[in-house]
Parts: C-alpha cells; sequence; structure tokens
C-alpha cells in the first residue's frame, strides 16, 4: 500500500477500482472485498494500449467485446461501473489519463487495482503512486498459480531455469495428478507418448464458435473503423468472451478434444488450424477462465475415466508447467532479459510474416490461419514460424513484436520468454538447454505440409531443396563458436564435422542466395499495406 506524507489529510470519497482488460474475472484481487467496501469499478478502453503495438483486429475486438460484456455482468450484479469507450468524448487514451480523468468525476478516496501482466504497464504503475492525489492499492495478480516471489525465491541463484523442474515443484504443491506424494501413473512426464502425426483421413472434431451477439458485432465495427490498417481480419471472429461462453468451450474441449489432445498434441494439418487443442489461450489470459479451474477440470475428466493419463499430463503440464513459469520466469528476470541477444541475430522480419506470399508452404499456412482467426498453436508458432526465425537468424526484437501483435493471447509476460527464449534462445540458455533448430525433415514429419509446397523436403542443397534443411546447417556453421561446446548439440555437430568442405561450401551458398533473396523482398510500404 502506498504511504502518504503525514501532513496530508486522508481524503474522503469511495474506493475506484480499476479492472485492466486482461483481468476480467470476478474474483481478481482488485474486486475480492467490492460487496463490502462497494466503490466505482473503472474499466477504460484505451487508444494507448491497442497501438503501443499494432494489434490483430481480432485482438482488440475480443478485448472490448470482453470488457464490456464483463462491465455489463457487474451491473446486472449491483455494482457501479464507470465505463470509458474508446470514441467518448475527452477519452485521453491512456490508463494514467483516464485515472486522472474519473479522479474529477468521482469522490476518490482511494485507487485498488490487481498488479498488471506486463513490466510497461508495471512501471506505469509505479508512476500513480507518486502523480496521483490519492494512494494506490497495488493487489498481487492471484488469477496464477504460483506467486511472484514464491518464482523469484525459486529462481534465485539458478542462471538455467529449466520448467520440468519448477513443474514438478507445482504438481507437488498444487497435489494436481499426484497419489500418495508421487506422480500418478508413476512418471512426471507423458511427452514421449504425444507425439503422433495425424494419420491419413482422420476425422477431427468439429468446434464449437461463438456467433458474436450485438455488443461483440459492435466492438468489431468499432476496430474494423478506428483500425483498419493493422494486421488480420474479423470475419471469422468466433471467440468466447463472456466467463458464460469460455467454460461452455472447456466443457467441449474437455469432453471432445482432450481425451485425445496428447496423441496429437505436436501435429499439423493443412486447412486445420485447430486439431484438438484448446483454444482457451484468450479467454484464460484475460481472466474469463483462471488456470486452476481449467487444470482441476482436466484432472477431473481424468480420475472419472474420461481422458487417459497421457493427455491429462500433457495438457495440464502446458498450464501448470509451461504457462506458469514463463510468467515466473518473466517477472524475476524483465527488464533485463528482453535485452540479450545471444546469438547476435539481426536479419530484418522478411515480409511474408506479414502478406503470407512465399512458396514456403509451411509459413504459408500459418501467416494465412493466423491472419484469419489470430491463432497457431504451440508446433507450429514454435517450429515453423519461430524455428525458421532461429535458423534464418532474424532480429529478435522484431520477431518478438511480430508475436505479441498476431495472435489473440498474446501479452509480453506470456510472449516474451516463449519467442526470446525458447525459439531464439536470445537469452544463451537462460530457458532452454539448446536451441530448438530443426530442419524440414521435422515438419515433413509432424505434418503433410510439404507435400503441397514447391520445394523438395528430401533435398538438401539445391534451388528446389526445402530451405529449412540447409538454413539449418547454415545455422549451425554461423554459431559454432557458441554452440559446438554444448552437450545437447554435440550430435549434430559431429555430423557437420564429417562434412567434407564442398557440401560445407554449397550449404553456405544454397543459405546465402535463398536469404539474400528475402532482404530483397523486404518492402516497408507493402508491410503496412497489408498490416
Ligand atoms: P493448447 O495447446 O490447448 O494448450 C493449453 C494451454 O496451455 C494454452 O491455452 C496455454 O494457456 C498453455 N500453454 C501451452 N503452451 C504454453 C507455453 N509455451 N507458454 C505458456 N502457456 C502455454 N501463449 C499465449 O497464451 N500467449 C502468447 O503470446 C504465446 N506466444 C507464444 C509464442 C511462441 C513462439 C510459442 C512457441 C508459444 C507461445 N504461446 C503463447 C504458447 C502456446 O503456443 C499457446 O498458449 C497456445 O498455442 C494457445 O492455444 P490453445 O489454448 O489451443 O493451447
Ligand atoms: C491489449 C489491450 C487492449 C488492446 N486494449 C485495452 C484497453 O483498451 N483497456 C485495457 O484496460 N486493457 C487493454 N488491453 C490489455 C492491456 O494491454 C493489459 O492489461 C496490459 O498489457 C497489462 O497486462
Ligand atoms: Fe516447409 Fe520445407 Fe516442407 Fe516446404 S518442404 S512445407 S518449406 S518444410
Amino acid at each position: 500500500m502506498a504511504s502518504r506524507p503525514a501532513h496530508e489529510k486522508p481524503r474522503e470519497g469511495r474506493v475506484l477500482r480499476l479492472v485492466l482488460g486482461d483481468q476480467l474475472n470476478r474474483r481478481v484481487s482488485s474486486l475480492t472485498d467490492l460487496d463490502t467496501d462497494g466503490g466505482v469499478v473503472l474499466l477504460v478502453e484505451v487508444r494507448g494500449e491497442a497501438t503501443y503495438v499494432r494489434h490483430h483486429k481480432q485482438k482488440i475486438a475480443f478485448l472490448f467485446a470482453a470488457m464490456r460484456h464483463f462491465a455489463e455482468e457487474l451491473r446486472e450484479e449491483g455494482a457501479e461501473v464507470d465505463y470509458v469507450r474508446l470514441t467518448d468524448a475527452g477519452n485521453t487514451g491512456s490508463f494514467t489519463g483516464e485515472l486522472e480523468r474519473a479522479l474529477t468525476r468521482h469522490r476518490i478516496a482511494r485507487i485498488v487495482v490487481t498488479e498488471p501482466g506486463e513490466w510497461r504497464v508495471w512501471e506505469m504503475m509505479q508512476g500513480w503512486r507518486d502523480s496521483l492525489p490519492v494512494p494506490v492499492e497495488i493487489r498481487a495478480d492471484n488469477r496464477f498459480l504460483c506467486p511472484r516471489e514464491d518464482f523469484a525465491r525459486w529462481a534465485e541463484g539458478r542462471h538455467h531455469l529449466r520448467m520440468e523442474t519448477f513443474y514438478r515443484g507445482m504438481r507437488k504443491r498444487t497435489g494436481l495428478l499426484m497419489e500418495g506424494g508421487e506422480p500418478l501413473g508413476g512418471r512426471w512426464n507423458f511427452d514421449a507418448e504425444n507425439r503422433k502425426r495425424l494419420p491419413k483421413g482422420h476425422r477431427l472434431p468439429d468446434r464449437i464458435g461463438f456467433q458474436p451477439d450485438a455488443i461483440t458485432r459492435e466492438a468489431i465495427a468499432l476496430v474494423e473503423q478506428e483500425f483498419p490498417d493493422h494486421f488480420g481480419d474479423c470475419a471469422a471472429f468466433s471467440w468466447p468472451v463472456t466467463r458464460a461462453d469460455a467454460l461452455a468451450s472447456l466443457k467441449h474441449f474437455l469432453a471432445e478434444c482432450l481425451p485425445t489432445f496428447g496423441d496429437y498434441q505436436d501435429a499439423m494439418k493443412g486447412n486445420e488450424p485447430f486439431l484438438y487443442h484448446a483454444l482457451i489461450s484468450p479467454a484464460l489470459n484475460a481472466g474469463l477462465l483462471t488456470a486452476e479451474e481449467v487444470c482441476r477440470a482436466a484432472e477431473r475428466a481424468h480420475r472419472e475415466g474420461a481422458v487417459p493419463l497421457h493427455c491429462a499430463e500433457g495438457f495440464i503440464r502446458q498450464i501448470l508447467g509451461w504457462r506458469e513459469y514463463v510468467r515466473g520466469l518473466y517477472w524475476a528476470r524483465m527488464p533485463a532479459y528482453a535485452e540479450t541477444n545471444a546469438l547476435a541475430a539481426s536479419r530484418p522480419l522478411p515480409w511474408f510474416y506479414w502478406s503470407g506470399e512465399t512458396d514456403l508452404h509451411c509459413i504459408r499456412q500459418v501467416v494465412d490461419q493466423t491472419r484469419a482467426h489470430a491463432y497457431a498453436h504451440h508446433i507450429q508458432r514454435l517450429m515453423v514460424t519461430g524455428n525458421f526465425a532461429l535458423i534464418a537468424g532474424l532480429d529478435p526484437a522484431q520477431v518478438e513484436e511480430w508475436y505479441l501483435i498476431v495472435f489473440a493471447d498474446a501479452y509480453e509476460w506470456v510472449e516474451l520468454p516463449n519467442v526470446h527464449g525458447m525459439v531464439l534462445w536470445a537469452d544463451g540458455g537462460v530457458m532452454g538447454s539448446k536451441p530448438y533448430a530443426a530442419s524440414g525433415a521435422y515438419i515433413d514429419r509432424m505434418s503433410d505440409y510439404c507435400r503441397d509446397c514447391a520445394y523438395d523436403v528430401k533435398a538438401k542443397t539445391g534451388p528446389t531443396a526445402c530451405p529449412f534443411n540447409y538454413l539449418y546447417w547454415n545455422f549451425l556453421i554461423e554459431n559454432e563458436e557458441r554452440l559446438a561446446g554444448n552437450q545437447r548439440m554435440a550430435m549434430p555437430y559431429r555430423t557437420l564435422a564429417g562434412m567434407d568442405d564442398g557440401r560445407r561450401k554449397q550449404i553456405r551458398t544454397d543459405a546465402a542466395r535463398f536469404l539474400d533473396s528475402l532482404s530483397a523482398d523486404q518492402n516497408e510500404a507493402q508491410v503496412a499495406s497489408v498490416k
């Protein structure tokens, strides 16, 4: 709680509870005493948040729709809600400006807010304690299972922060999938069983979408009008924007997809963006669902016999493990974390990350579906657009900005560790013991993309060879000094050492030709027109 100079008299008035657009949960810490203390709940649509990066249109529409529905639900409950719309007269466009204006509209004694997800906003909040004329109480974010301080304690003194160690601690702490202090089924991790390719002719489950209601349609129209040049379109918008719909979406996933989720967790298929994935990350990250309830529901489904253990574990690990871990890492290591560039990568982001116009069929698939749905699943993000960015040596800052823009679930606390650490290894190994570099063979094994590609995934060199193949070896050559000593990279470096000079030279030539053609493609004006 902020202290105030002793000579100042406490202001009389009510509590102002600021709820940010990704804190839309009735149990969020800023609202826990709403019933007893009352006060005014403030929600604000501000241009600054929609444009600090030029978010995908669906992300902005999703959040505005969810904020408007949440405000209605609070009102129905009897709460006093002050809702500022983007186009309201006098809207200053920033959280700070809107707090200042709210203090002129209401007699306020103190402000209560839950800590934000992003460092950028955290810094802003620190400023409020000095600049605003009332005390500002910043409460811990209770939507996560691991408090920031607990993660910081765990991370203290460790250079490498391995997810698996953290995850086991979280299983013990929560008792999820535990029996008598031991992991259910005798193993912590069933990852090895979660790597199947989709069989030919496999019938995927139908997915439920949510038809935009009048409030959501209005939010979409607002976004089309105010942010017409942002990336993406809203034609296929079908995200759940209320807690009730998010719960319906979770229920559908648990019944129809989770029993098979684990098997095909890493699979990819042309024109099939969703497969068995949960599609809950926008709702989860905005507060419509909580990590705890989702994990408990998945565990229950297993204990009731509806879901095999490897599927329940594979899913729970993503949330209890990865999601909590990246959030903890972000807060433990920011702001320095974002600044490193361990592999000194500097190539500009190719234009096809926006347009999808490329002969690399796998990239085209992921970019096109991302434009249409503001969604790509984990392996697409990691092993297609991510892997390409790594082995082509793309500038981490530009890649990170792209990931923050294009997905409906993107917030820096989750995007940055995944991109900077897991994908680009720009943190020099804090997060992952080795870079996830892979050749075209991985994509071919896990998808049917290569079948429809102009390149030949089996060819290693030459103009028709899959660029992932020579870029992979070129990446190893370029980073030999930095990576050859890494135990986990020993095998590929042994293979590289066995290559004759001619092969190495050919790899370098193919890679240079391809990468130079990318640079030639760069065109700022074109990029702006596609965004
Ligand atoms: P499912 O595959 O069904 O998984 C269930 C849930 O597990 C997800 O909803 C998510 O909450 C959690 N989860 C899974 N993997 C991760 C992970 N690596 N980190 C954190 N949570 C995870 N997720 C985001 O929410 N926002 C991002 O901005 C984001 N950026 C990413 C960038 C890259 C390069 C990579 C490799 C992953 C990123 N992820 C991000 C993680 C993951 O890709 C998405 O959470 C997932 O695709 C969301 O879809 P889903 O709900 O269908 O997930
Ligand atoms: C992402 C986003 C957008 C586009 N717009 C708003 C907004 O108008 N009002 C708001 O309260 N929050 C918005 N957000 C979410 C914030 O960016 C998010 O709360 C911060 O990044 C902190 O995590
Ligand atoms: Fe992607 Fe290479 Fe396969 Fe084409 S051949 S889809 S570029 S992995």
